[in-house]
């Protein structure tokens, strides 16, 4: 059967119908969009949730008692990065940079690996500072893991962990302290990647230093998270 009526003006009901649930979505819209900078969820992108990054983990344990003063004694890192821009933590999966044609070492100078070169207009600084960041135990062999919320795929992951000796407590990063112990192949679009690492003779804490090469364009993520080998 052949529909004829497409020009007909609908009946004043479904016109009705048609404008409250219009008004109906833009009340949501607005909604949503109030509601974006403390989300953290609305822009989506994505980081390393395990060993967790450094404002990844901020965010997972303060999250919901951001303002508590205890935090201070308890994870003084943390506070000073809640201190400094709750946005590095609303915003954990938003840590990178666009366009660095894999030319990472000069668009990311020393002491600057974990804000990936204080991109953002300086939204993650916070986690250069050196100091006693709460750290994951790991073991010789440990998983990256790393959440995807927008689904980007990966061109690769490189991983490094810090050499034996340098001490994340008392030091600036550089890429001089890091030693590559994965490079991975292509990851198609998903929400979760799991990226296999093996290292040996390392004790003690260390950071390990994920870069995700998103495949969507050339966009770039420095993720810094701090471990324990015991
Ligand atoms: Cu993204």
């Amino acid at each position: 059967m052949v529909c004829h009526d497409h020009t007909k003006p609908a009946p004043a009901s479904a016109r009705r119908a048609r404008r409250a649930a219009a008004l109906a979505l833009g009340t949501l819209a607005a909604v949503l969009l109030t509601l974006i900078p403390w989300s953290g969820t609305a822009v989506t992108h994505g980081s390393v949730v395990d060993p967790a990054s450094r404002n990844y983990g901020c965010w997972d344990r303060w999250g919901d008692d951001s303002q508590n003063p205890a935090m201070a004694d308890e994870d003084p890192m943390c506070w000073q990065a809640w201190q400094d821009n709750p946005n590095a933590m609303w915003n954990w999966n938003g840590l990178y940079r666009n366009g660095s044609a894999g030319d990472f070492e000069s668009v990311v100078p020393d002491g600057q690996l974990c804000s990936g070169g204080r991109t953002e207009g300086g939204r993650y600084n916070s986690l250069d500072a050196v100091g006693p960041w709460q750290s994951t135990d790991v073991t010789d062999d440990f998983t990256v893991t790393l959440h995807d919320q927008a689904g980007h795929g990966a061109d690769y992951f490189l991983v490094y962990v810090t050499k034996q000796g340098f001490d994340p407590a008392t030091q600036a990063l550089t890429w001089a302290d890091l030693q590559q112990v994965a490079r991975t192949g292509s990851y198609g679009p998903s929400q979760h990647y799991e990226i296999p690492v093996s290292t040996s003779g390392l004790s003690g804490r260390h950071v390990v230093y994920t870069i995700w090469q998103a495949s969507h364009m050339d966009q770039t993520y420095f993720l810094c998270s701090d471990v324990d080998f015991g």
